[in-house]
Parts: C-alpha cells; structure tokens; sequence
C-alpha cells in the first residue's frame, strides 16, 4: 500500500467507474478501455427524444436508505422521484379490470409462494436438493387442481418473479432465491436519466473507448491487455465486463482461469430484460403507476408489465417490459411486429380507437455483444459461493468486479458500484 500502482480497469459500467474514481482518488495512474463508443454500459439514457430523456438500461435506485447511488444522483445535481410498485391497475386476460375476487387470490397466491420460497431457503441446511421456482410455486398454490382462469392468475405472478429477477421461473433457484439485500427508503427514478450519475463519476477520469479487449496476460510479473488496436501493460486489471460476456469466452486469459471461477462463469445465470417505450400523441391509460395485463395461458408473458412513463417523463410514454424466455424470443423479431402484438394488447385492454404509437425504442441487452443479457440472477445449480469466487483476484494482478460478483446485491447499480469499490481496496490494501 501507499506506492503509486498503473491500473487497467476493463468496462466504463458504474462498476468500471467506481473503481477507477476511488484509485485515481487515491493517486494511482488508471486507465479505463472501454468497447462501446460510450460510457456507462448497462446505464444508458437515449437522447433519441430531446424533450424525453429515457432510460433503455437501468431505471430504479432500489432503495435509498444508505444507498451510495443515491447520494452520487444528490452530488451529481441529478432529480430522482419516487416510485411505489403498489400503484397498479391489473386488467385480466379479456382486457377488464381484475374484481376484488381475484385480486384477493392473487394476493393469497403471492403469500403462500413467498411461504413456500422462504422453506425452500431454509433447506438450504439439509440434503433436499434445490428446485426452480416454477416447481415450488406450482406445488405451494396446487397448480394441477386450479381452473384455467386461476392458472393465468398465478401465470401472471410467476411473470412477475421473471421481470424482477429477469430469469425465467424454470431457470431460477428457490433455495438461493433472494438472496439479495434489499434496502430500505423506496425506489426512485430519474425523470432526466440514469446517465447523469455515470458522467458524474467519469469526470476526470482518463477513459479509452472503442477499445474491445480480447486478451488478458498475466503469465508474467504485471499484465498485459490486447484490445482490436493496441496492447496494453499495467501492474494491475480490473475486469468488470457482464458476466454474459465472460460466460461467451470472447476475452481469452493466459494462463487460464481457475476452475472455481470457470465453473461460476458457467453456472451463475445471466437473465435478460428488455423494455419497450412507445410514444402516443396523447394519454389514454389511468394515472397509476404500473399497469399489469394478464396474459392467456398460452401466451405467458407477453406485454403484461407497463408502466405509466407519462408520470416520470410529462410526455404520452409507455414503458412495457419483456423478459426471460419471452425476452429473448422477442430480440429475434422485428419491431414492426413486437409494437403491433404490444398495440394488440393496449387494444384488448383500452379498446380499438387507441391510436398507433407516434414513436419506439425497444431494446435488445441479450443480442448486445458487450452485455449479452440483463442482468445475473441465481440459477439452478450455483450457489452463493460462486459469487465470491466470480469475485476473487488472480495473484494479486486480476481483480474482478461488476454486479454479478456482488453476492448480496447482484442485479442493481449499487451493488455493481460497491463491486468496484472492493477492487480497488484490493488493489490499494
Ligand atoms: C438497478 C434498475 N434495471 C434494466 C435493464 C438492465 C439492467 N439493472 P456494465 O455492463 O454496466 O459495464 C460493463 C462494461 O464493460 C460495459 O460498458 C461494456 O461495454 C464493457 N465491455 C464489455 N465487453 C468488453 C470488452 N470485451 N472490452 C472492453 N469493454 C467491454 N439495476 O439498480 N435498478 O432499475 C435496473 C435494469 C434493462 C439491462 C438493469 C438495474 C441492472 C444494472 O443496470 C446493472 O446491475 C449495472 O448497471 C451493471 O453495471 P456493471 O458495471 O457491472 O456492468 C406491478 C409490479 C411489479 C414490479 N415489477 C418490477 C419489474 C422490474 C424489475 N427490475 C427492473 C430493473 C431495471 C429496470
């Protein structure tokens, strides 16, 4: 400690920027290689529309009570508004408001698989071997037995679990299931965009972009990193690439990784998310701030979470969400045909005079090359061990951070950014 180190930090994600702010902070000469012709990875406002900054990456500070991403939005100057995931309107499958009747199943539902997800935690002590939510959850409401109009109710809940955690229910681990923190204080969202929080950070800091790394050397006493134009040498790299994008093997490391950290790679899940905003000339839809459709049976997921973007942008926006399976699936079409099935449904829901959308943005984070999905999510399979291993240095040299070594709070901004904080303590001691 104390001695002036020469830095590589790979990825200009908040992860990427925490860590190369702490170190150039602390004296150290540090530089930032980044693939993208931008900065601030997985947080990305669109300025596509001037007068309505959104946010095609990450929207919510999750939490605000001791949240570091809160106080960075309060120096950057940026304005945040608070969001409650309560203020939902829930339209059933024939487009009419869910009755009192269903919404109370519904709510009895979500208790008894929180019931059942929260034993299913508690096995974690003894031999029974883990299951995916969709097993836990169908055997707590006793799936086989409900009448169709009920299976699309729970359907619908399931979907739920897939958009926040942005693995499909098969996929995601009951036992390992939330085993994030969550803090306290609310969630917020920026009616300007995410982004001034990573270009607050980046100020002054020397970043490199359009710099794709491809090789990663530590066979010798420092390291050296290959991009498409140029090497790079330093006494220390700090990879904080998606864990999609480690798990595509597209960076070679020399000598190879361990196998601890191979076997996180593989097993540790990369979920996917995607949003769709459409822009109408004028508001048609109540002033809440989500609307859930349920969707039929045989159609799960699709275009079943809105939410109600006039309240954050003061413009006719509409923000759906697709994820998981239904996500991915929908990165393989057109978005002529993805806003026309979305626009069949606002029809079902608001009837046929509503207007065609004037705009889109619609994103695709599981075909992006640099992100190669949403975010991390627990699969079934890994455990929480391998988050650490996913964490854990090489000789000192490699250090690894971004949100998906973060074992409490994967999936978020501020546990990327804490992620980077840790490597840079590594690195300074
Ligand atoms: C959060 C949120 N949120 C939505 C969506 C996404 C994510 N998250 P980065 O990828 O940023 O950086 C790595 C860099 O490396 C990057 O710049 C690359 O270009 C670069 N790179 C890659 N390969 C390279 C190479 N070879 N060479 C050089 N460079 C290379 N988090 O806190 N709040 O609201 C959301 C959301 C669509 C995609 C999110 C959210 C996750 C965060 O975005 C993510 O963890 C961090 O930004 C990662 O930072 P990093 O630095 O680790 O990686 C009714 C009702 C019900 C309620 N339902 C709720 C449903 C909604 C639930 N959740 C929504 C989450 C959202 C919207």
């Amino acid at each position: 400690a104390g001695a002036r180190r020469s830095v590589i930090v790979v990825g200009a994600g908040i992860a990427g920027l925490s860590a190369a702010r702490a170190l150039t902070d602390r004296g150290h000469d540090v530089m930032v290689l980044e693939a993208r012709d931008r900065i601030g990875g997985r947080i990305r406002t669109s300025d596509q529309w001037p007068d309505a900054p959104v946010d095609l990456g990450a929207s919510w500070i999750h939490g605000v009570d001791g949240n570091p991403i809160a106080d960075l939005a309060r120096r950057a100057g940026a304005r945040t508004i608070p969001t409650g995931a309560d203020d939902n309107t829930v339209y059933g499958t024939d487009g009419h408001r869910v009755g009192q009747d269903s919404a109370d199943r519904i709510e009895h539902w979500r208790n008894a698989i929180a019931a059942a997800l929260a034993e299913a935690q508690d096995d974690a002590e003894d031999e029974t071997p883990d299951a995916s939510l969709r097993s836990v959850a169908e055997h707590a409401v006793n799936w086989s037995a409900l009448p169709e109009a009920d299976k699309a109710l729970v359907a619908s809940l399931l979907n739920d679990y897939e958009h926040e955690y942005s693995g499909s229910a098969d996929e995601l681990s009951s036992r390992y299931f939330d085993d994030d923190a969550k803090l306290r204080g609310g969630d917020v969202l920026f009616p300007a965009g995410y982004g001034a929080v990573t270009d607050y950070l980046t100020r002054g800091l020397t970043v490199r972009t359009g710099q794709v790394v491809d090789r990663v050397d530590w066979s010798g006493a420092g390291v050296t990193v290959t991009t498409t134009t140029g090497s790079f040498a330093a006494d220390h790299v700090v990879i904080t690439v998606p864990l999609g994008v480690l798990q595509s093997g597209t960076i070679e490391f020399t000598p190879g990784l361990p196998e601890d950290k191979s076997t996180a790679i593989a097993k540790l899940g990369m979920g996917v998310l995607d949003k769709c905003y459409l822009r109408f000339p004028h508001t048609f839809w109540p002033d809440t701030d989500w609307l859930t459709y349920v969707p039929a049976l045989d159609k799960p997921g699709h275009w079943a979470q809105w939410i109600n973007y006039a309240r954050v942008a003061g413009q006719p926006i509409l923000l759906g969400f697709n994820a998981a399976g239904f996500g991915r699936d929908s990165e393989t079409r057109s978005d002529t045909d993805l806003v026309a099935e979305a626009m069949a449904t606002l029809r079902t829901v608001y009837g046929p005079a509503v207007p065609d959308p004037l705009d889109h943005q619609i994103t695709c984070w599981s075909s992006d090359p640099y992100a190669r999905g949403s975010y991390s999510f627990n699969k079934l399979g890994s455990t929480p061990d391998m988050r650490d291993h996913l964490a854990a240095d090489l000789a000192d040299r490699i250090h690894f951070a971004g949100e998906a070594t973060d074992r409490m709070s994967f999936g978020t901004v501020h546990g990327a950014y804490n992620s980077g904080l840790r490597a840079a303590a590594e690195i300074t001691g």
